[in-house]
């Protein structure tokens, strides 16, 4: 039996969940259809998500297709839920990328489609609710090839759109028109297809090109685009055949050395914790000591394995599933498994760029809800928890208010425990302007430490971090002295000149020198971030701050009212885009504003305004240059102390 370990992803509301239900119904694991306006579906099983109707967390169920085995994995589609998905994307074998037959491509389906071509996830594309009053088929496809991607092929026509008996018919053999564009399409990618076709149309089989098209669907490189409803089930049945047929099952050697990432941690009814891990390489059984995040290590005490539905108790878990894992306490989410770790840093969604205070209304709440939130960073560990020593007061990060109000929700519910949050406020990022260069000498004051650092700072592109580079032989410094420069560069750069995290920039060490033995790891920790400081001063840097991407509909005669408003909210709209009654306006917005926007809509509009927006991109701040208000964590407060002891030396 193989497996395909399938994402669901889609802009909020498209249908996921709805059609996760349809698809699980259809392969027979379910007799009866749960539905999301009831609360009633095997993936939205939180209290919360039942209530509010909204996809808050990641959830596997599993169906079998003929041999294969699919983990379907149902994201949650709010943006300011995307930490969910972004843990998910690194376990995919495919995706099925939902759009409404309504709505069309919508800011979120283009941040998800942007992500999975740049990581290469083989993806289909349902068109969904084709049974709704308005559900379009040419301009839907017109929206995705000019917003998502032109290398696409539709699999089918529909007919009855808007109705209730609204239906998909696959093309098979005899439609021409359908071959000839296929040919078209895969003769992009295929020059023996290409050459095949202008010779003679007829002799390249429809069996010829069918597995062509699933050889570069399953190189990402085109994406067939279904028709259906997950509601009455039409497509249904196709886009199955389609998951089993075009995309790729799970590789990996069962007996290999034993890898895997965690993409899920909850908690069991007793507090224990649970991991859910895909396994890449090798196998997992009970009773194992597994290794995971550089040095740790814990005993596999249970198993399960999803298995038709639900998951299983099972001895092991093998190369290419998901298992749930009892019995690791110290595992975090976006750990990797196995003696041969290779934990990606990396984010493929822009981090969080909002935060706030959380406080508690009962003071004496505070050291609960300490230990909640820390249970909560378990999970998503983006919301950052910070607690400002200071002040005593404990913050996270945020992608918007819908997240904040999740947190508030599950506080009360999960943990007894009422809060209420401060402003939320913008989190902007620094980035070296040039670049700077010091060296600190050992035994040359003013050094007052065992060490000599040369570090340089330079800026890097846009998404790439920070990343440290050695220019000094690797051996010139016990490797512990390294790791305590690379560690303390690290840790210093989350608050720059201005106070916020310094990203986007390399820095190399170009100097070391050490004295056995007086000198320790100690001695370097404290001279890197003196060291590092100078040189970001000298390089000089410069405040970006989030930018989302908005898209608004409003009826027609309210633009008059919308453009001075967009422009006090340093708003830039592109020309406006009439309809017969309505306008479609897209633009940029900067996040601060976002929130504003939105309460200032219901005014402005009637209340008919809808208003959708992404993050999009960091942007230099013009005027004003914002200082992060607070020290949160406390570099900052240790710099400064280390400061004084030098100007005292
Ligand atoms: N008419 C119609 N309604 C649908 C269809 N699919 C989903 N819906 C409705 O659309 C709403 C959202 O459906 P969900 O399945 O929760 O959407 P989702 O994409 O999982 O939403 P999030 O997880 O919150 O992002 C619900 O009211 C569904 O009943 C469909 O094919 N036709
Ligand atoms: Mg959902």
């Amino acid at each position: 039996m193989r497996t395909l370990n399938l994402g669901i992803l889609a802009h909020v509301d498209a249908g996921k969940t709805s059609l996760t239900e349809r698809l699980l119904y259809a392969a027979g694991v379910i007799d009866e259809i749960g539905s999301v306006d009831d609360g009633s579906t095997q993936t939205d099983s939180l209290a919360l998500e039942r209530q509010r109707g909204l996809t808050i967390k990641s959830a596997v169920v599993s169906f079998v297709v003929d041999d294969v085995t699919v983990n379907l994995i149902d994201t949650p589609g709010h943006p300011d839920l995307i930490a969910e998905v972004e843990r998910v994307l690194s376990v995919l074998d495919g995706a099925v990328l939902v759009i409404s037959a309504v709505e069309g491509v919508q800011p979120q389906t283009r941040v998800l489609m942007r992500t999975l071509q740049r990581l290469h996830i083989p993806t289909l594309i349902f068109v969904n609710k084709i049974d709704r009053g308005g559900a379009q088929y040419e301009r839907v496809l017109q929206g995705i090839s000019e917003k998502l991607t032109p290398a696409i092929i539709p699999m089918g026509s529909a007919r009855d759109l808007g109705t209730r008996s609204a239906d998909f018919m696959s093309y098979g053999t005899a439609d021409v028109a359908f071959t000839a564009r296929l040919a078209a399409l895969l003769a992009d990618h295929d020059d023996a297809i290409l050459a095949g076709y202008v010779d003679d149309e007829t002799t390249v089989s429809y069996c010829q090109l069918r597995g062509e098209l699933a050889a570069q669907t399953r190189q990402a490189l085109v994406h067939p685009v279904f028709f259906g409803s997950a509601i009455t089930g039409a497509g249904v049945d196709s886009l199955t055949a389609g998951i089993r047929e075009l995309l790729p099952a799970a590789e990996g050697d069962a007996d290999g050395p034993v890898s895997g990432t965690v993409f899920k941690v909850e908690r069991g009814p007793t507090g224990e914790k649970i991991a859910y891990v895909r396994v890449f390489s090798g196998t997992v059984r009970t009773r194992d000591r597994l290794p995971f995040r550089r040095d740790n290590e814990g005993k596999v005490t249970a198993i399960s394995v999803f298995d038709r539905g639900s998951a299983v108790q099972r001895a092991s878990v093998v190369a290419g599933q998901i298992g749930k894992l009892w019995g690791l306490g110290d595992i975090q989410i976006g750990d990797a498994i196995g003696r041969s770790q290779t934990p990606s840093e990396r984010h493929h969604f822009a981090p969080p760029t909002l935060e706030t205070v959380v406080v508690p209304s009962r003071s004496a709440d505070k050291g609960a809800l300490h230990v909640a939130l820390a249970q909560l960073a378990e999970q998503d560990p983006l919301i950052n928890l910070r607690q400002d020593d200071i002040r005593q007061e404990l913050s996270v990060s945020l992608y918007g208010e819908v997240q904040k109000e999740v947190i508030q929700a599950t506080l009360a519910n999960d943990f007894g425990i009422d809060v209420t949050f401060r402003e939320t406020t913008t989190i902007c990022i620094e980035r070296p302007v040039g670049t700077g260069s010091v060296v600190e000498m050992i035994d040359k004051a003013p050094n007052p430490f065992r060490a000599t650092v040369g570090l340089r700072i330079e800026p890097a592109a846009i998404d790439s971090g920070v990343e440290f580079r050695l220019e000094v032989e690797l051996g010139s410094i016990p490797l512990s002295f390294h790791k305590a420069v690379e560690d303390t560069v690290h840790e210093t750069l989350r608050q720059g000149i201005y106070g916020w995290q310094v990203t986007n920039c390399a820095v190399t060490m170009t100097h070391s020198g050490y004295r056995p033995p007086p000198s320790t790891a100690g001695d370097f920790r404290n001279l890197a971030p003196l060291v590092l400081m100078s040189a970001l001063k000298q390089a000089g840097t410069m405040v970006y701050e989030p930018i989302h991407r908005f898209h608004l509909e409003a009826p027609a005669d309210t633009l008059g009212p919308i453009l001075p408003a967009l422009a006090r909210l340093r708003a830039v709209p592109q020309t406006p885009a009439m309809r017969s009654s309505s306008y479609m306006l897209e633009g940029e917005i900067p996040a601060a504003r976002v929130h504003d926007l939105q309460q200032q809509l219901p005014a402005l509009t009637r209340g008919e305004g809808v208003l959708e927006s992404a993050f999009d991109r960091y942007q230099p701040v013009r005027g004003t240059i914002p200082t992060r208000p607070r020290s949160d964590h406390n570099p900052l407060n240790r710099k400064e102390y280390l400061l004084h002891v030098m100007r005292r030396v």
